[in-house]
Order: structure tokens, then sequence, then C-alpha cells
């Protein structure tokens, strides 16, 4: 079993980004070959500072091994060091339909809020991600929900190759989203999801917050005014089953014990408590290793060079069928 998964070294990594995404990538590791991208390039599509980007690979580097990811169990590596995935991109648009790209969500809400310019690249996102995943014939890849549309693109992207150019070239890869978990919302305003461009500052905990931000932060979450106070999920109640939602992946049990564990509970106020000591728990010795880690930049990149070649030797067959199906270059 092979799993692949990206990353982006942009903004502060928050809750949403670590239950939904870095958790899964750390428990990957023990379920098969796990390979994971920190993806400069996707970076490059919206407005950023160069400088900014480089420094924001390291802090997601250190970050990453910081949450439990271990460079001899698994492949880390910067997108932008292995060029198989550039190349691969530019052979996917062949069989990649324009109206599709026009449709994903992800182009829409964020070409809208682009003020200067809505970039090619943003439209081609996902033909990019989707050769990050196929360039390595993976089984498996773990996302947030956020992410479902752009994974059926992906596998359809794969069957239209392989239907055009040869049966089996291609992988269609299967999407692993979490149980629980799979949209964390934003807490100051739990319609919308947790994000690093469009959440609230106050409704956004970050991976690196300290424990005092952290308790702050989830302490005034919204809830609701019923009377009274229900500790349960459901559509009517977007508040508190976010909170169940990541008390339950913080400690790692189901949404159902949580609400089972909070039926004593004198109120929400106790269900906030819980998360807020649970979360803090969760990310309070991913902070100081990641403190420890940061400081050594010359490791880190070691850690991403040695990555790079283990993924370009994984990489380069499958360009190499590709081209040859597709008779780019010679005939060899
Ligand atoms: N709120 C979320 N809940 C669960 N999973 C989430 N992910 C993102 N938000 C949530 C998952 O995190 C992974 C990495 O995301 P990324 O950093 O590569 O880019 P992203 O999806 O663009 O992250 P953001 O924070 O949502 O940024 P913006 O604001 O730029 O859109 C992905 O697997 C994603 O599903």
């Amino acid at each position: 079993m092979r799993i692949f998964s990206g990353i982006q070294p942009t903004g502060r990594k928050h809750l949403g980004n670590y239950i939904g995404a870095i958790q899964q990538y750390v428990a990957g590791q023990d379920r098969g070959e796990a390979i994971y991208c920190i993806v400069d390039l996707h970076a490059t599509t919206v407005p950023y500072d160069p400088a900014e980007l480089r420094t924001g690979v390291y802090d997601l580097t250190a970050t990453l091994l910081a949450a439990g990811l271990d460079p001899e169990r698994s492949i880390l590596f910067r997108q932008g060091d292995v060029q198989e995935h550039t190349e691969l991109s530019w052979l996917l648009c062949s069989v990649t339909p324009l109206g599709e790209l026009n449709r994903m969500h992800q182009f829409r809400d964020k070409s809208v809020t682009q003020r200067e310019l809505v970039s090619a690249g943003l439209l081609f996102y996902p033909v990019l991600q989707a050769a990050d995943v196929l360039a390595y014939r993976a089984d498996e890849v773990p996302v947030g929900e956020d992410q479902r549309e752009h994974l059926e693109l992906m596998r359809d992207i794969a069957r239209r190759f392989n239907a055009r150019f040869g049966e089996g070239i291609l992988k269609v890869p299967e999407h692993r989203i979490p149980e629980v978990g799979a949209r964390i919302m934003d807490l100051q305003d739990p319609t919308r999801k947790m994000s690093t461009s469009g959440s609230t500052a106050e409704g956004t905990v970050y991976v690196l917050d300290e424990p005092g931000a952290i308790e702050k932060k989830l302490k005034r979450a919204v809830t609701d005014s019923a009377n009274p106070p229900e500790i349960r999920r459901g559509p009517d109640k977007a508040g508190v089953s976010n909170l169940i939602d990541i008390l339950a992946a913080a400690r790692g049990t189901t949404p159902a014990e949580v609400e089972a564990s909070m039926a004593g509970a004198r109120g929400y106020g106790d269900l906030k408590a819980a998360a807020a000591e649970a979360v803090t728990e969760l990310l309070a010795p991913v902070r100081e290793r990641y403190q420890q880690l940061r400081a050594d930049e010359e490791h880190l990149e070691s850690v991403l060079e040695a990555g790079a070649g283990r993924a370009r030797a994984i990489a380069a067959p499958t360009l190499a069928d590709v081209r040859a199906a597709m008779g780019v270059g010679p005939n060899r």
C-alpha cells in the first residue's frame, strides 16, 4: 500500500490541517509506504513572497517532524525539487477538461478573492495535484473533506489517461478522508471551515499556539442558546458538533463516546474546558519539539534533500512510461 499526500508551506498550520491531514500522515507510516510532499509550487498560484515561501518550507518541515513524521519510515520532500511533477502536470493537461477545472469550488472561491490577478496556476492547481499523486502510482491519498472534489477530478484524469494511452499506466487512487475531523470548523463561525485564508483569527487554533491561546479560543467558541444546553451533534448545532468532533479527534475516540462522557456536564462550559485540555495535550508536545527542530535548518534541508532523491527514484519510471505511451521524446 502506497500513501501519498501534499501540504502547502504557506501560512500557519491550524487545527483543521492537523486533524484532517497531519495526524493521518503520521498514522500512514504504520499502514504502508508513506510519501509526503511540501507543495511549494502550489503556493505560487496566489500572491506570495519568495523569501517567506522558503522559510515556510522549513517551518512546515519542522512542524511535520515534530508531529511524528519519521524520515526513516516515510519520504518527506519538497515538490519543487522533483521536476517529474511539473512535467507530468503538463502531460496530464491533454486529458483534463477545461470545463471541469472551471467548476472546481476551490478555484471559484479563491478566484473571487484575488484582487490583481487570477493566475492560470490557480485554475491548473488540481492538475498539478493530480500529477503529484499519479507520479507515484499511489493507492491512497489522505486529505480533509475540502479536497474530495480535487480527488475525484484526479481519478477522472487517471481514468481518461489510461483509456486514451493505455490501461494500467496510471493508478487510480482512493481518497482517505478521516471519519472524525474531516472538516473542522471556525470556532467563531462554525458554518465556515477553519482555514489559512478564510477563517477568523479568534476562531482558528494554530498548531504552534501557546497553551493559553488555545484555551482562550476554545473557551470563547460559539455554541448555541439551547436551554437547557444539549451536548449532542446535529445539523442545527454547528458549534457544539464542531467542539464534539475536535474533542473526539484530540482524544482519539468517537463523537458518540464524547457525547456519552459529557452526559453529566453542567453546560457547554464543561465541553469547552474538556476540548481546551485535550487540544493543549495534543499540541503542546508538538510545539516543544518544533522549537528544537526549527533551529537547525541544515538538518531540515538534509531531510528534504534525501527525501527528494528517494521520491525521484519512484517518479522517474512513471514519467518514462507516460512519455513513451504519449509519443513524447525518442522511442527507447
Ligand atoms: N478545516 C479543515 N478540517 C479538516 N481538514 C482540513 N484541511 C484544511 N482545512 C481543514 C486539510 O489540510 C490539508 C492541507 O491543506 P493545505 O495546507 O495544503 O491547503 P488548504 O487545503 O488550502 O488549507 P487551508 O487551511 O484550507 O488553506 P486555504 O485557506 O488556503 O484554503 C488538506 O488535506 C486539507 O484537506
